[in-house]
């Protein structure tokens, strides 16, 4: 335990005493999270942790994400235990700048992935309770703080659009019903607060609109992106 507290510390106390911020990326799958991280990271100075997808694609040579959408009650537990470790594993690293944004965090990982696992019925319980365990404990004894979280809100339809548009192998198989579910896990955590404990204020920006449009929108919440987690 004090191994780990003086690493989460020693982070966070990097630059002259001054608080580093977190900012969480969240939305829907497909949603324009890597696009809304393109942006800020080639026009600010901040630090940019994009999801570790590519790891939970290759994992010494084996690919939890696709097993996971194969089966997911068998190969549930396997995925979500590597994203919670990758998660983790974000964390601690966004303590080292001093102002880092990351795409998502443990705290979706465990309030919308596995919660829907469990919920429609491709997760037993026992799974459940040891993923709970396991977020209970790293959620109590590390310092895991987060200053703002940017949800992007988007319809199911929409991400469903643009999912299919970047043909990625392994989401081929995902309906609109799994896009839906996961949306209104996100509404009722996000906007209607009222499932899980907020790690830090939310700041919703609408996402179905295009390109051009979303650019525009992003660069208009720049200053409450940028400031509000001061
Ligand atoms: N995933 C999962 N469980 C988690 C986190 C993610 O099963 N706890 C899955 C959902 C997606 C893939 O991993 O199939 C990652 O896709 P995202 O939509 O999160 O990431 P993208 O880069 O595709 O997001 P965006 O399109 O918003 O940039």
């Amino acid at each position: 335990r004090g191994l780990i507290q003086t690493t989460a510390y020693r982070g966070s106390d990097q630059h002259g005493g001054q608080k580093n911020k977190v900012i969480c990326i969240e939305g829907n799958i497909a949603c324009g999270k890597t696009t809304f991280l393109e942006y800020f990271s080639r026009t600010s100075s901040i630090e940019v942790l994009p999801e570790p997808i590519s790891k939970w694609r290759n994992v010494r040579g084996q690919n939890p994400l696709a097993l996971m959408y194969q089966d997911p009650v068998r190969w549930g537990l396997t995925l979500q235990t590597y994203v919670q470790l990758t998660m983790m594993e974000r964390h601690l690293k966004s303590l080292a700048g001093p102002v880092c944004m990351m795409e998502r965090s443990i705290f979706s990982a465990k309030y919308i992935f596995v919660e829907n696992l469990y919920r429609s019925g491709k997760m037993p319980e026992v799974d459940f309770v040891i993923l709970t365990e396991w977020f209970d404990w790293i959620t109590t004894n590390l310092h895991l703080p987060v200053d703002l979280i940017v949800y992007l809100q988007t319809s199911p339809e929409k991400c469903q659009e643009r999912q299919i548009q970047r043909c990625r192998e392994e989401e081929k198989v995902i309906p609109l019903d799994y896009l839906r579910s996961l949306h209104q896990l996100y509404e009722d955590w996000l906007v209607h607060q009222s499932s899980f404990k907020l790690p830090a204020p939310v700041l919703v920006i609408p996402a179905d609109q295009d390109l051009p449009e979303m650019l525009r929108l992003y660069e208009e919440n720049r200053d409450k992106v940028l400031t509000s987690s001061n």
